[in-house]
């Protein structure tokens, strides 16, 4: 962390009143708000902590704290005990996490895919070493739902994504997929997507639909395109100090929380996509979405290759061992 940045984090820290919370609390914060996926995690995962211990979870949302780099910089350094932050803002620190972004890896059945999540090697074994290299003990990662573009164009093939200034996370394999779709990717964080969409600095986006619907990216973008390229994935960390100073039942009043709250983000899930497009489809009926065939998938999902490699390129020096393992982890739960 930059001295500039440490300052900013303070003073946000500072403002937000955290530095009078006694030590008996554990400060966690997350990139959405209390009613979005990772809000509801959090709140089940207080829920837990409170219910069995003496300590206080205090929660902080989205925006309290600053964008996601800004908490994640204040969970390396301590000031947070738990940080809820996607792979997607990770890329530069953890390089190999990239791997969520290689398009068409992750399954859209969301048996499967919650299956992956609980069983993977690479998620339970391969992943917490490089994230301990951080300051970081890796909790859990769980999925958010399929990843949807939104653009103020119909889409139905990378063509119409020419000259199309499309936002990603700050991640650069997944600029370089949008590159690879044919799209001029853009990377911002979070809280500059509704106003650049609004001023036409940016025509395009992706996310899964509760958070479309809940963000009103519907108000700015008319299109919404199901190429079924990907699954949201989001991962839950402690600072590692904080972590490993806990003793072996606080560790495993940890581990179950997780585990509860984990399950119970599986079930919450259930239904929450089709229910969300319906909510947009209510909120603005001239809202197209189109799920795309898979002959017009094909044009996306060749790009697959390419990414992998870059992957293997720009993913750190374990890309390969966590892509192998990775695909392994998949074939195990698609029974293949
Ligand atoms: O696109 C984003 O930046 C955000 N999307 C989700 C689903 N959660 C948080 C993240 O910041």
């Amino acid at each position: 962390m930059t001295f500039k940045t440490l300052i900013a984090s303070s003073a946000l820290a500072l403002v937000a009143g955290i530095s009078t919370a006694s030590a008996d609390t554990w400060r966690y914060a997350f990139e959405e708000a209390l009613d979005e996926v990772q809000g509801k995690f959090a709140q089940k995962f207080k829920e837990e902590i409170e219910a069995n211990s003496d300590h206080e979870v205090q929660l902080f949302p989205f925006g309290t704290l600053g964008e996601s780099a800004d908490i994640m910089e204040q969970a390396q350094s301590g000031i947070l005990q738990f940080v809820n932050q996607s792979p997607g803002f990770t890329g530069a620190l953890i390089p190999e996490a990239q791997v969520f972004f290689v398009p068409y890896l992750l399954p859209q059945d969301e048996e499967t895919l919650a299956e992956f999540f609980r069983t993977s090697k690479t998620i339970n074994e391969l992943f917490p070493p490089l994230y301990e290299e951080q300051g970081l003990e890796l909790l859990t990662m769980y999925p958010e739902g399929e990843v949807m573009m939104t653009t103020t164009e119909p889409v139905t093939g990378p063509a119409d994504l020419n000259e199309v200034k499309f936002r990603v996370m700050t991640n650069p394999l997944l600029v370089e997929s949008y590159k690879a779709f044919g799209a001029t990717p853009t990377p911002l964080p979070w809280g500059e997507v509704y106003g650049a969409l609004q001023t036409g600095i940016i025509q395009g986006q992706e996310n899964p639909a509760f958070f479309i619907e809940s963000t009103k990216m519907y108000e700015v973008t008319d299109h919404i395109t199901r190429a079924g390229h990907n699954n949201f994935t989001t991962a839950l960390m402690a600072n590692l100090d904080f972590y490993e100073g806990l003793s072996e039942d606080e560790k495993t009043l940890v581990q179950n929380a997780v585990d509860v709250a984990f399950e119970y983000i599986i079930d919450y899930q259930e239904g929450l996509t089709e229910e969300s497009l319906e909510k947009i489809k209510e909120a603005k009926p001239s809202m197209t979405i189109t799920t795309l065939s898979e002959e017009e998938r094909e044009p996306f999902r060749e790009t697959a290759e390419s990414v992998e490699k870059t992957f293997l390129e720009i993913g750190g020096d374990q890309a390969e061992e966590i892509l192998n393992q990775m695909k392994a982890d998949l074939e195990a739960v698609q029974g293949n």
